[in-house]
């Protein structure tokens, strides 16, 4: 009988595969070491260093493991994005094709609940968004009368998916498997909906909003919102909320919400919503769709991984947790032999914070390198950060990168604060690259 490789067996069998390759001592000699660095397809010049227990990210990634491409999504204007699902759409950003400091149309994700709406085929001057509740004018302006009427501002903003990171929660959630690319920091132009808010004028008891667009439902029921979510009335005053209709300098795409969005950074993207028509202001936490029990909410004490919950005591998801991301090198990538330094770069993120530091590690997280960190372009923006880093020989290498915020809050080493629909993972990434 064939012996099944330690590849096959990492994809089955993680655990036995481990146990094999760095039997119980936990340390990669002899012939384990050699069947590690051919499952690799290369020399591993920081074996000492790997952890036992430690699935090589180079076979981590599920498509890697399977030795399948995911699905691409087909688009026009649309950069060659992971289709993550075609009903409703979404689609993500391959980390290496984040490498731009403002994030061009063409590759910033796609997140769709429901159904995409025909394009609006009249003068987008002459949609409609109404301003409702507890409001002493409630308002009901066309897009024209916006841009008349109020400060136009221009901003990079952060936009990311409260499920971004998801696959790397274990046991598996339900939703999109994100990896690190559903976000975008795209130049929006737009006036601010505190603007508009204080033309309103709340009333005093005033305390949430609640957003929508009008997108059909999946179903095709007229009755029910595709998404419809609110936040406390302090982010809405935020000046960097904005209701945006240009996008890098151009009309919205219809993907994402011509003629009209709201933006709301650092917040879970599904408080930004596209095909923009009402938002209302109440003196309470809104409850439409995507609202309540485990929707956007984290458990504010931690639960078992993989038990159930009706997140009664989960608290809402708001600023984003920090986050990086690697641009300079696709994972997988394989450089020529001789390669001895890396010229890495990449991004990083906290949601309302700042981001302090960005570290990288090659040799399994036994020491850090400082990378260089670039100020925000402004508020809300995220930051690039670049480094060099050697080599010492050919081999399988691990770039690991994690970021700490302006709090002092750092990338967790593995996913942590496990929820039922898996939102806020945010661990130490991993890439692989290969030299020789
Ligand atoms: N009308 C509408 N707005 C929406 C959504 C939606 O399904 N319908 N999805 C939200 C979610 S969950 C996210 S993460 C962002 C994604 O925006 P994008 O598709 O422009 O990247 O849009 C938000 N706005
Ligand atoms: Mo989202």
């Amino acid at each position: 009988m064939r012996e099944r490789s330690i590849q096959e067996l990492y994809a089955d069998d993680p655990e036995r595969a481990d146990a094999l390759a760095f039997g119980r001592r936990g340390a990669l000699k002899g012939a384990a070491l050699a069947a590690m660095g051919a499952t690799l397809g290369a020399a591993i010049p920081f074996a000492r260093h790997m952890p036992q227990g430690h699935l090589p990210a180079l076979l981590a990634r599920p498509a890697a493991a399977q030795g399948a491409a995911p699905p691409v999504l087909r688009m026009d204007g649309k950069a060659d994005l992971i289709l993550q699902g075609d009903r409703p759409l979404v689609a993500e950003t391959p980390e290496h094709l984040l490498d731009e400091a403002v994030t061009s149309t063409r590759n910033f994700y796609i997140r769709n609940n429901g159904q995409i709406p025909e394009p609006f085929s009249a003068d987008p001057d002459t949609w409609r968004l109404s301003i409702e509740g507890e409001v002493n004018t409630p308002l009901n302006l066309t897009l024209g009368e916006l841009k008349s009427r109020f400060p136009v501002v221009t901003r990079q903003l952060q936009m990311e998916c409260g499920g971004n990171g998801r696959a790397f929660f274990a046991p598996q959630t339900r939703g999109n498997q994100w990896g690190n690319g559903a976000i975008g920091n795209a130049e929006w132009t737009g006036v601010r909906l505190r603007d508009v808010l204080q033309a309103a004028g709340p009333k005093p008891g005033a305390a949430f909003t609640g957003q929508r667009g009008n997108d059909p439902h999946l179903s095709g029921a007229t009755d029910r919102a595709a998404i419809d979510r609110g936040m406390r009335l302090a982010k809405a005053m935020d000046e960097d909320t904005l209701i945006a209709w240009a996008m890098n300098g151009q009309p919205l795409p219809n993907i994402h919400g011509f003629p009209l969005r709201l933006v709301v950074p650092g917040w879970p993207g599904s408080l930004s919503p596209k095909w923009f028509t009402r938002l209302v202001v109440l003196d309470r936490p809104h409850t439409g769709a995507g609202m309540g029990g485990t929707s956007y909410r984290v458990p504010t004490r931690p639960i078992v991984p993989g038990s159930s919950s009706n997140g009664a005591d989960f608290a809402e998801m708001e600023s984003m947790p920090v986050r990086s991301i690697l641009s300079s090198h696709a994972h997988g990538s394989r450089l020529p032999a001789g390669t001895r330094a890396l010229d890495l770069r990449g991004a990083a993120w906290a949601g309302d914070l700042t981001v302090r530091a960005v570290h990288v590690s090659t040799d399994y997280g036994a020491t850090w390198q400082e990378m260089q960190l670039a100020a925000p372009a402004n508020r809300h923006a995220w930051q690039r950060w670049q480094g060099r880093v050697a080599l010492p020989a050919d081999g399988y290498y691990e770039v690991w990168y994690r970021a700490t915020d302006s709090e002092g809050r750092m990338q967790p080493h593995a996913a942590a604060n496990w929820n039922p629909q898996g939102y806020g993972a945010n661990p130490v990434s991993r890439a692989a690259i290969l030299v020789g």
